[in-house]
């Protein structure tokens, strides 16, 4: 039967730049996960027996969620609810699903790299029909639902048990649960060459692959020790745990130290990686060497063809404004399209489906391409470990070549977590205020050619986003961009990506540290970071 719930609007459930994030109490008061879930059902839902995919990534609240959500399902009109066995799938596994089943969209429960238990950090996330993100004008009309909703709907039996596969019934809709894996796994085999991976693993290349005890610990075991046949503890910390074993599960240098640490040593594995909280990012580390996401992305576009859903070439590459321009000098030696597209997964959805693009990526250590529509984490290992067992390479020798051919690249991205949100938007309004004036301005050796507020027009849906970064480009190509992040939940995130572009190989063994020290020394000085904010240093350098 379908009860029908009174709730007050909630004037905080805007999305930001993946889904809406709240600390776990928060999203615990009374009526509040309702309210955000009748929000999308009242934007999308059509109440003709659709299809909806729902699953997260095992983080504290997750279950709870998962079960209203089916609930609420059942009540708003869809004919069939697909959830992955204990609620588990990682995003792009989820992507996978509703292209594969043609729901009508899903939903992922995931603050992906930020912390969970239970005063950590949980979130809610839309996809269409087409596996990605939902587009802005979609997630503002969620957001204009949720700050007007006064009811909602839910089904007043409970759920079924998810936590074994099979179809069951609620109400007039069939709970299908599926094994999380299973699907993913083999859209990776179709993808990849198996047989030699498998090949070059069992001739002692060896490989680590940290889970952080999210939700890719199952995935990982699955694709590298069951199929490509990896020694059992190839995959780290591969139980997925509500609260990540305490743990941070964000792979950069400061959250993966241990497994960097590793990587480090000369009898280290060859190979090593790590991927988020829901699995859609991704860290690559070879032997003494840790590939920067931009590089990754760039190494990635270039030898593609290696693998066999590539082998006829990609069509082009989109990257996120801030990311390195080292993809760019691919696209461009290759003759295909570059598109920079505003942060976040969900501007590569048109480009991706009007085929003008294969390969995407951002600088948070985001890879994927057209076989779904979400950041893939596991892809981007096994394109790695295709393209090093045809190259018959290590890392290191693949990264230093790519740069010997088209140059290299240095870049950082310098954050600064938690800082007074007036003095966050006190910054950007001040850099805003002075871009006018900024071309032609002196700053030790550097000297900005252009300066503006980043704004994108999608090519494809004409659809436009302003305010999405601030940038100053210097003579020679060099760049400051200046973001707040759209996926914190307490106080604001700077973010300053700095970057500059090296020809000559005699310096590419220069430490990113020492190659862009005046360029951040400059990011201080233009955006008056000590200044307004107090700090004297990032919290994490990635
Ligand atoms: C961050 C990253 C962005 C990424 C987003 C979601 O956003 O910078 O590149 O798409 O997280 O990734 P922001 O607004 O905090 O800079 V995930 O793995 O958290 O879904
Ligand atoms: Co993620």
């Amino acid at each position: 039967m379908i009860e029908t719930i009174a709730t007050k609007p909630f004037d905080d459930q805007k999305p930001g730049t993946s889904g809406l994030r709240k600390k776990v109490p928060h999203f615990q008061q009374p009526h509040y996960a309702a309210n955000f879930l009748q929000a999308i059902f009242d934007a999308v839902a059509t109440g003709d027996g659709d299809t909806l995919v729902i699953g997260g990534d095992g983080r504290f609240y997750n279950r709870e969620v998962i079960l209203l959500a089916i609930r609420m399902a059942a009540a708003n009109g869809y004919g069939r609810v697909i959830v992955g066995r204990g609620g588990l799938l990682s995003t792009p596994a989820a992507s996978h699903l509703i292209r594969k089943r043609q729901a009508s969209g899903g939903i992922i429960l995931s603050a992906s790299h930020n912390p969970g238990g239970p005063t950590g950090d949980f979130g809610i996330k839309y996809n269409i029909a087409n596996g990605g993100p939902a587009p802005e004008r979609i997630t503002e009309a969620i957001f204009a639902k949720a700050s007007s909703l006064t009811r909602y709907r839910v089904w007043t039996e409970t759920a079924p048990d998810i936590s074994r596969i099979g179809e069951s019934r609620l109400g007039d809709m069939v709970v299908e649960v599926v094994d999380p894996v299973a699907d993913y796994a083999d859209l990776m085999e179709s993808l990849f060459d198996f047989a030699l991976i498998r090949e070059f693993i069992a001739s002692g290349f060896t490989l680590r692959f940290d889970a952080m005890h999210a939700v890719t610990g199952p995935y990982g075991r699955e694709i590298l020790e069951n199929r490509l046949g990896a020694p059992r503890g190839t995959v780290i910390n591969g139980v997925p745990l509500p609260d990540f074993g305490g743990g941070h599960p964000d792979p950069n240098a400061v959250h993966a130290a241990a497994l960097i640490e590793e990587m480090m040593a000369p009898d280290g594995p060859d190979f090593g990686a790590a991927s988020d909280g829901d699995g859609d990012r991704n860290l690559i580390v070879g032997k003494g060497i840790v590939v920067s996401p931009s590089d990754s992305l760039a190494i990635l576009a270039a030898n593609a063809p290696l693998a066999p859903a590539y082998a006829g070439g990609i069509a082009g590459i989109a990257r996120s404004m801030p990311t390195s321009q080292a993809a760019d000098r691919v696209a461009e030696k290759r003759g295909i399209g570059l598109y920079e597209t505003p942060t976040g997964w969900k501007f590569f959805g048109t480009l991706l489906d009007a085929g003008k693009v294969t390969i995407c990526g951002e600088e948070s250590a985001g890879t994927g391409s057209d076989h779904v529509r979400e950041k893939d984490g596991l892809w981007a290992v096994l394109l790695w470990l295709n393209i090093l067992a045809a190259r018959r390479e290590s890392v290191r020798a693949v990264v230093e070549s790519h740069w010997a051919e088209f140059g290299r690249t240095f870049y950082q991205r310098h954050d600064y977590e938690e800082i007074d949100s007036a003095a966050a938007e006190g910054l950007m309004e001040s850099l805003h205020d002075r871009l006018a004036s900024m071309a032609g301005q002196r700053f030790g050796t550097l000297v900005v050619s252009e300066a503006d507020d980043f704004s994108y027009k999608d090519p494809i849906d004409g659809s436009v986003a302003t305010g999405q970064g601030i940038r100053i480009v210097f003579s020679g190509g060099s760049r400051i961009v200046f973001r707040l992040s759209g996926t914190g939940t307490q106080g604001a995130t700077l973010r300053v990506y700095i970057e500059r572009y090296e020809k000559d190989p005699a310096r590419h063994a220069t430490a990113p540290e020492i190659a862009l020290k005046e360029l951040v020394d400059t990011a201080d000085a233009i955006g008056e970071i000590r200044k307004r904010t107090g700090r004297t240093r990032p919290d994490v350098i990635t």
